[in-house]
């Protein structure tokens, strides 16, 4: 395995093997023998383009051979930050074909994160539209460029300014090298984390398309199927879970969708007969209301996801009452297990639980505190090893040693609870981290660079419970000099670099912090705080 990784022992590894969970299979043979069986038929839409799965392998064999003549080769890193489109499609399958591997950065990430893929892998290219929901990425190159000495290629989608247009990639007489191996590293997922600085998740072809294969199968997906891609493209949800590579498995065709607003999701829906699609919770009651003032024609769907967040199950009930499609819930992350219910569980497991692990070899573990087993029904932390979850972030020694057992056991820092049924419940989580709509903010991460200025002497960043998010993020500081403000804090965040999302949405001055027993501050005495001042203004 790539270095800094950390391979499956190899008794777990011969038995995925043996039990035909690693097939041997890897994205560009995947990708050849689609375009084999499915070669006429429809395999990406968006606003510009309709690939057939011909034309998609075209586009691929093209930029392949364009990356390759500039340099970019096996084991290269290479940071993709693309909106929903179809050429996000080729770029990945060019850089799988080469053994580069895609670093999948998420739209709204800004210098700060994106800088830190680069130094964190040694990235040596970025590939970014020019501008999409106003803000221009070639600008955004620019200040990373300027302090990240491996970078070599900014490519463009669109108008390239001072950078490469990937329509203008050089050509390459001659052969391609070798293809990846099923075990290799194909790309670096990103954590939604609980620390100082993101992590990177290694996914290799075997574990990754075994994971995309069997959720294929769990959500009956076919070459009759239509995905829309709705929230962003690179995210393991709508990546895999089965998601657009799920449904590119399956031969079917993939929406992808580069605004969420529902009119624009709907609309696509209706004239293109997209089958299933996912979304978020926040997307959910937006959804239902424009589908009641729309009107629009959703025969066609059949399976709509929620999932990366907590999903009431009143909202649960009001997708089964107002849509004519099955309402699957998804608890999953990047770093592998995901957990589905099935399409033909009873209405109460649907409503209240979110499902069941893909495979037979996804082993659980619910335990307490000092990682004893709870009661068979009791909440605890969620523990997994199996055939598709790492057993260590890239790079990241002294935080794996914290995050896994000793025997490679992922610590979720999810809080939840087995039911009789089989079926887990998200009761809560431990890890310090703010899920903002399924958006995740590590909290560390954000004190760490609110200290970083000069007036702030302490904080600590909690979630506060919003209406419409689920959660949001609020600071509290301790400060030095009385006049700085809250806005003034956020300014500086937002200098730094910081993507939107991860800017606190509220600030809260305090003299001191509440402590715990052991002199550590409180976060949960903060987080009744901001609660208890919620409710007062209410
Ligand atoms: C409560 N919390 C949830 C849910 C994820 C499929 C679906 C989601 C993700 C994802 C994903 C939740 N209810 N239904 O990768 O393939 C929280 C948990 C979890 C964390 C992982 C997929 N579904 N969560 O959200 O890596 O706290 O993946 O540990 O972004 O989201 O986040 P992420």
């Amino acid at each position: 395995m790539l270095e800094h990784c950390t391979p499956w022992p190899e008794a777990l590894a011969a038995r995925y093997r043996a039990q035909g969970y690693w097939r041997g299979e890897t994205f560009p043979g995947v990708l050849n023998e689609r375009i084999e069986q499915h070669g006429e038929r429809l395999a990406i839409v968006s606003d510009t383009r309709r690939w057939s799965y011909q034309a998609l392998g075209a586009e691929v064999e093209r930029m392949a051979a364009g990356f390759h003549a500039l340099g970019i080769g096996a084991k290269d890193r290479v940071v993709v930050q693309l909106p929903n489109c179809a050429e996000f499609f080729a770029v990945i399958f060019a850089l799988f074909r080469l053994g580069a591997l895609p670093v999948f950065a998420l739209p709204a990430h800004r210098r700060f994160e994106i800088s830190h893929f680069f130094q964190h892998t040694q990235a040596v290219a970025y590939v970014i539209a020019d501008r999409h929901a106003g803000f221009d990425y070639r600008s955004l190159a620019g200040e990373v460029k300027a302090g990240v000495p491996s970078l070599r290629h900014v490519l463009v989608l669109g108008e390239p300014g001072a950078y490469r247009s990937l329509d203008d990639l050089p050509r390459l007489a001659g052969e391609l090298p070798p293809p990846p191996r099923p075990g290799d590293v194909a790309f670096f997922q990103l954590s939604g984390g609980s620390t100082g600085t993101p992590k990177l998740i290694p996914r290799t072809h075997d574990d990754y398309l075994y994971s995309i294969r069997a959720s294929a199968q769990i959500c009956q997906l076919s070459a009759e199927s239509v995905y829309l891609s709705v929230i962003p493209a690179g995210h393991n949800f709508t990546l895999s879970s089965p998601g657009s590579l799920g449904t590119l498995y399956a031969g079917g065709t993939v929406v992808m969708c580069a605004h969420p607003s529902p009119e624009v999701a709907l609309a696509w829906i209706a004239r293109e007969r997209v089958t299933i699609t996912a979304l978020v919770p926040p997307l959910v009651p937006v959804w239902l209301d424009a589908v009641k003032s729309l009107k629009p024609d959703l025969r066609s769907l059949k399976v709509v996801q929620v999932g990366g967040a907590r999903f009431s199950s009143d909202m649960a009930r009001r997708v089964t009452q107002e849509l004519d499609a099955t309402l699957q819930q998804v608890f999953g992350m990047a770093e592998g297990l995901v957990n589905y219910t099935r399409l033909d569980d009873p209405l109460d497991v649907i409503l209240h639980s979110q499902g069941r692990p893909i495979s037979p070899d996804d082993e659980i573990r619910i335990v307490d505190d000092d990682d004893q087993p709870v009661a068979l029904g009791e909440i605890g932390h969620l523990l997994t090893r199996g055939p598709y979850t790492i057993h260590g972030y890239y790079q990241a020694e002294e935080h794996n040693a914290r995050a896994f057992t000793s025997d490679g056991f992922y610590r979720t820092g999810d809080l939840v609870r087995l039911g009789l049924d089989g079926n887990l419940v998200v009761e809560g989580r431990a890890k310090d981290q703010i899920n903002r709509g399924g958006e995740k903010i590590s909290a560390e991460e954000v004190e760490h660079q609110l200290l970083a200025h000069a007036s702030v002497v302490d904080c600590a960043i909690v979630a506060m419970p919003d209406a419409y998010l689920g959660e949001k993020s609020c600071a509290f500081v301790i400060r030095q000099d009385e006049s700085v403000r809250g806005i003034d804090l956020i300014r500086f965040l937002r200098e730094r670099g910081l993507a939107t999302y991860k800017i606190p949405d509220r600030i809260e001055f305090l003299a001191r912090f509440p402590k715990t027993g052991v002199g550590k501050i409180s976060k949960k005495h903060l987080r009744q705080d901001i609660e208890a001042r919620l409710a007062a203004a209410s």
